[in-house]
């Protein structure tokens, strides 16, 4: 079985609670301020490791979680940050937010990586809140909430040939005489379910990766088939060996159709190096009937075409070389998309919603948001400036105006995010 898709759970550290702490010296009845900040959370980044080759592993590991930072200590003394998570993954890991589809990252060589979520930033202690009005402040900030966030990971394989064609064109075969692989032949189409990558060795040493892809039909772009799951396996591979069974009924049709296909999926797939290869060639009506008509219209529509036997080896090295040389003289892979290379939430952090609610303690208010929630978490209730602090953002951002032109009243519950408030004027 080929996994090449998982759906991992990422979560950053929470960030450490600042500290309330004052300096106790001799004869001083109340120093300053000392508690120190809490420490940031570790980031959860997915880093491309060449030596990995599957989303295997994240069958069995699918909860991935970075350190939380540690709180602040008295005499100043700074948390400790949370170590970050380093996640390893194949290239050609292309990375989506499971809820949104959204694309995260395509992290096709070595050396790219993203961060898949970031740690919570560390509460300030109360050593930050001293000021000249307020030399004593009792007031600290406790950790940010790491994040915690649902993605599909998908590998597109890299392999630099892939080997397209009908049901039954002798794909697999081609793959199994040149290479190690061992993937199911059989004289039914749709035998190969999942793709198959084979490395072959050349007479000069030199390597191929060939991917061997399940077959394709008409429709195939969109959904028939078994076609479309694995179009997107071909969009990473630099040449394609289009491969016609010259026992088919009509070859020629077929490459008509699955060209189409692949243009009709992906127009840039229809410019790819394309060898168009009739295999069977053992048989008479391949070499006989139906070869001179492909090298013809191969010629007719500025194809390159060769012809094979799989099954003798007839034709096969000089394919490898030809789909080697191709190689050699195109520019490298290159990676879909690298202009984000940060997953940054796009929503408006300062937008609110007010909705009336059923609370424990009646009908009430809640008030949802990004940044408001946060700063509800980050809040310590139990110190009044620290809920005076709270009360005087909630005007600055226009929440307190937004709930009382709802008709908010005094003694009503109002909830943000897990903390219910009792309105006051
Ligand atoms: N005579 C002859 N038969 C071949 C040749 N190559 C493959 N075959 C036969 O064609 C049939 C299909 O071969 P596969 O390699 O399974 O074909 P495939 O293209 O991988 O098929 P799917 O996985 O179903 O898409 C098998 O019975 C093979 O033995 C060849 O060169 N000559
Ligand atoms: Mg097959």
């Amino acid at each position: 079985m080929f996994y090449d898709q998982a759906r991992i759970l990422v979560s950053s550290g929470d960030g450490g609670d600042g500290m309330v702490c004052f300096r106790r010296e001799k004869h001083v009845p109340l120093g300053g301020p000392s508690g120190g900040d809490g420490g940031p959370g570790g980031d959860v980044i997915l880093a491309v490791n060449p030596k990995v080759s599957s989303l295997l592993h994240f069958q069995r590991r699918v909860h991935l979680r970075a350190q939380s930072g540690r709180h602040g200590g008295s005499s100043n003394k700074t948390g400790s940050a949370g170590d970050p998570l380093v996640v390893e993954v194949p290239p050609g890991t292309v990375v989506r937010d499971a809820d949104t589809d959204e694309l995260l990252a395509d992290l096709a060589n070595e050396g790219q990586q993203v961060t898949a979520a970031r740690g919570g930033r560390g509460g300030r202690g109360n050593a930050r809140f001293a000021s000249s009005t307020n030399q004593a402040p009792r007031i600290a900030e406790r950790g940010e909430p790491g994040v915690e966030r649902w993605l599909t990971l998908e590998l597109k394989l890299i392999a630099d040939v892939g080997i397209i064609g009908v049901p039954n064109a002798g794909k697999s075969t081609l793959l199994s005489v040149v290479s190690a692989a061992r993937p199911k032949i059989a004289d039914y189409p749709f035998t190969t379910l999942h793709p198959n990558l084979g490395v072959a060795a050349l007479d000069d040493f030199s390597t191929l990766v060939l991917a061997d892809i399940p077959g394709l039909i008409e429709g195939a772009h969109a959904g028939a088939g078994l076609g479309h799951d694995f179009l997107r396996h071909i969009e990473r591979t630099r040449v394609l060996i289009h491969m016609l069974d010259g026992a088919a009924e009509d070859p020629l049709e077929d490459w008509a159709k699955i060209n189409q296909e692949l243009a009709l999926y992906n127009p840039v797939l229809a410019d790819r190096p394309q060898i168009v290869v009739l295999n069977k060639m053992d048989l008479e009506e391949a070499s006989v009937l139906w070869w001179p008509e492909i090298q013809a219209a191969a010629e007719r529509h500025g194809f390159e075409a060769m012809s094979i036997s799989a099954v003798t080896g007839q034709g096969v090295q000089q394919l490898l070389r030809r789909a080697h040389q191709l190689l050699v003289e195109l520019p490298p892979a290159v990676s879909l998309d690298l202009s984000r290379p940060e997953a940054r939430p796009q929503e408006d952090e300062d937008a609110f919603l007010i909705e009336r609610v059923t609370t424990e303690a009646g009908p009430g208010w809640q008030v949802s948001g990004v940044r408001i929630e946060r700063l509800a978490a980050m809040t310590y209730w139990e110190f009044s400036e620290a809920a005076a602090r709270f009360q005087r953002i909630l005007d600055a951002m226009g929440i307190t105006a937004a709930l009382e032109n709802a008709g908010v009243q005094p003694g009503d519950p109002v909830v943000i995010g897990d903390k219910v408030l009792e309105w006051t004027d």
